[in-house]
């Protein structure tokens, strides 16, 4: 979804810009100089307003994404730590734009200008040090957001830990999700995709399964479930919630409708309930039975879900 690169540490960097100007090679004492304090200054300038432009800009990004971000990482310390990048980028400039005016007098002491000049901007990018690292760790946590498509009609799949979710998104859609008889094998949100062909039109249906939620106040959710709240507030069109009425799951009837009357006062959105696993529970409450291991009324739930969106 982002494409951000890998951000270097403060050694890394300078290794890289010293490293290059080393190579440069000129008879003309003076020349050298300028050439390789510029292009110590060009590399660290490109490469530090490389990472702040591949960071997404947050006075426009989608709702959804500025939240899921602002979870995971935090939106103003990456703020803090963008502009900080700026910041050197500009001090270096000036640094080497004073070196450079040095160099072009008479009498010149070329190698104390290149040592002074590396000192300073060395101390510069030890500096932003702590900021570097931070953007990486940030890189690494918002590489794994997936792409959703916010203007695509969204399905999002909620219910208690265990109770069908990634099963019933891998027999509607393309995703291809873990499934596993123990609670909380979805770590973040997983998108699938279903198309749908109208005579000639083709229309891309998104569902997104939530991790599993359970029935307790938000600020005793964990960094995974909150992510399920983000998607659920700011995604749907249409939310799927699934009750496990056999008791596999390991969670009671009426903890999971306490939180579906929860999400229900929460989000405004429409809502199909349904009862899952009826294949070993036989079906205990009115809601629209199915089950992902028979295929018991999938076909239904399918039509039910376009009938909604369409
Ligand atoms: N008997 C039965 N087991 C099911 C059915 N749907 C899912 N399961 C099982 O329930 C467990 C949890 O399923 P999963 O899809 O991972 O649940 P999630 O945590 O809500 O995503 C897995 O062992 C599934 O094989 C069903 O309709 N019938
Ligand atoms: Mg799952």
């Amino acid at each position: 979804m982002f494409k951000i690169p890998p951000i270097l540490s403060a050694d890394e960097l300078l290794d890289k810009a010293f490293g290059r100007a080393k190579k440069i090679r000129s008879r003309d004492k003076k020349e050298k100089t300028i050439n390789k304090i510029s292009t110590v200054k060009q590399l660290l300038n490109n490469t530090l307003q490389k990472y702040v432009k591949a960071f997404p800009s947050f006075d426009n990004l989608h709702r959804f994404y500025y939240e899921l971000i602002d979870l995971l990482v935090g939106v103003d310390k990456l703020k803090k730590s963008l502009a900080s990048l700026d910041w050197a980028r500009k001090k270096i400039s000036r640094i080497a734009a004073n070196g450079i005016k040095k160099a072009k007098k008479e009498d010149a002491d070329y190698r104390k200008i290149i040592a002074e000049v590396y000192g300073r901007i060395s101390s510069i990018v030890y500096e932003i040090n702590p900021h570097l690292t931070f953007l990486e760790e940030a890189r690494q946590k918002i590489k794994t957001l997936p792409y959703i498509d916010v203007n695509a009609p969204t399905v999002i799949i909620a219910g208690y830990p265990n109770v069908g979710k990634s099963s019933l998104l891998k027999l509607l859609s393309s995703a291809k999700p873990e499934i596993a008889s123990y609670p909380f094998t979805t770590k973040g949100l997983i998108v699938g995709h279903v198309v749908i062909e109208e005579g000639y039109e083709k229309r891309k249906i998104q569902m997104v399964e939530a991790p599993g939620l359970l029935d307790r106040p938000d600020e005793e959710r964990n960094e995974i479930e909150r992510q399920g709240i983000i998607a659920l507030r700011y995604l749907p069109d249409l939310i799927v919630f699934i009750i496990d009425a056999s008791m596999h799951c390991g969670y009671t009837m009426d903890k999971q409708m306490k939180l579906l009357e929860e999400l229900r006062r929460e989000f405004d959105v429409d809502m199909i309930v349904v009862e899952n696993k009826v294949d070993i529970s036989g079906g205990k409450t009115d809601f629209m039975k199915i089950s992902c291991s028979t295929g018991e009324g999938i076909e239904e739930l399918k039509r039910e879900i376009m009938k909604r969106l369409l």
